[in-house]
């Protein structure tokens, strides 16, 4: 029997399948929410199937939220579901609003009734600080968010520091940095990388096209970055953390180590650029501290760029030296 149990909201997606693992080998008891699709989306759970309980919710959906805390009787709840795609959030700026702003609050006013004393973990994110005029950015930096996913985010992480200060609940913002991995979604711009120099170094494509090449990012590797959820619940008191490497990278040059770590030299002539991929208003450079994870929490990355791109751009190889689509 499992001393103690989770509820984890995106379960499905890169951070939530991460966590699941790292929390089943701690010996949690794990419960996640997964929404209703027209074909089931469980591959990110494939170590994990059969040793998790999956529930039926929507962070749309307040009675679905209120049933899902009620039934699971957490000790501890990590909200991860969001539409977390910046360039979606422009073209379905409501929706997102709806899910990633809203869906925070649903989820912690079904906390707050079905079980108080949960210790609740929210996946705030370094786009809230958006355009910004100090670097690196920490805790203290203020928020200027350039999407409606930010604004969404904003909304989000002040709802959880109202909850904490309104009712005394354990509510903790993780505020973190890009963090990527092989399960990261193809339209993000790290794995859109490596999946195209994976498809040209096999031969099934010629080149990659890309928006703004000079956009830098802090980018992590995002096994890093769940052990870092789990450590910001057990702090003894509640708190905002970043979690960041400290260093940025810009977009260009993960393309430069992506196509080289695969073998092309000549990577110049397969990259173009089109528009189509720029946003009306970007981010330009994030770069985060995450000293104070590191002194109250003892969290440090393990894994840097160089690293990240390799771990990246072997995995798509593998997947498309096995697959002929
Ligand atoms: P993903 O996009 O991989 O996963 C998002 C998850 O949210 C999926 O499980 C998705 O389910 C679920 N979801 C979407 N809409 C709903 C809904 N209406 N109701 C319930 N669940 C829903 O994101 P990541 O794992 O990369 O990120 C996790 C969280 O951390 C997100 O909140 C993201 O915004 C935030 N974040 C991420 C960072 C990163 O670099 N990865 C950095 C900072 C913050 P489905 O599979 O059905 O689509
Ligand atoms: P981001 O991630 O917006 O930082 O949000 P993304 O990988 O989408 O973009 C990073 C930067 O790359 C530039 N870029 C491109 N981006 C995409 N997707 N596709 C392209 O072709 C392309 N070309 C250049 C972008 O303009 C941007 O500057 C991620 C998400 O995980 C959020 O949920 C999370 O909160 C933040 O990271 C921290």
């Amino acid at each position: 029997m499992a001393d103690r149990s989770a509820l984890i909201t995106g379960i499905t997606g890169q951070d939530g399948s991460y966590l699941a693992e790292l929390l089943l080998k701690k010996g949690y008891q794990v419960t996640g929410i997964v929404r209703r699709l027209s074909s089931p989306n469980l591959n990110n759970l494939a170590q994990v199937l059969g040793r998790v309980k999956l529930v039926d919710g929507d962070l749309m959906d307040q009675s679905s939220l209120s049933q899902a805390v009620k039934s699971s009787g957490p000790d501890e709840i990590y909200n991860l579901g969001a539409q977390s795609f910046v360039g979606t959030s422009f073209a379905q700026p409501v929706l997102t609003g709806e899910i990633t702003g809203l869906g925070t609050l649903r989820l912690l006013a079904a906390a707050r009734e079905n079980a108080p004393q949960a210790k609740i973990y929210h996946a705030s994110s370094s786009e809230m600080f958006g355009h910004v005029g100090a670097e690196p950015q920490d805790e203290n930096t203020p928020f200027h968010p350039r999407s409606p996913y930010g604004v969404a985010k904003v909304y989000a992480y002040w709802a959880c520091v109202n909850y904490r200060e309104a009712y005394s609940m354990f509510v903790s913002n993780g505020i973190l940095f890009n963090h990527e991995s092989p399960r990261r979604g193809l339209e993000f711009v790290t794995r859109k990388i490596t999946d195209g120099v994976a498809r040209i170094a096999t031969g099934k494509a010629d080149t990659l096209t890309l928006g703004n090449l000079d956009a830098r990012r802090d980018w992590g590797y995002a096994p890093d970055y769940v052990d870092l959820m789990w450590r910001v619940l057990q702090a003894k008191s509640p708190g905002d953390y970043v979690g960041a490497t400290g260093e940025a990278h810009s977009v260009r040059e993960f393309v430069q180590a992506a196509f080289e770590t695969a073998g092309i030299s000549d990577w110049q002539k397969h990259l173009r650029t089109d528009s189509q991929f720029n946003r009306p208003s970007e981010v330009f450079n994030l770069r985060g501290s995450p000293a104070k994870a590191k002194r109250e929490l003892g969290w440090e990355p393990t894994t840097r760029f160089k690293e990240l791109v390799k771990i990246m751009v072997e995995a798509d190889l593998k997947r498309h030296g096995e697959n002929s689509n």
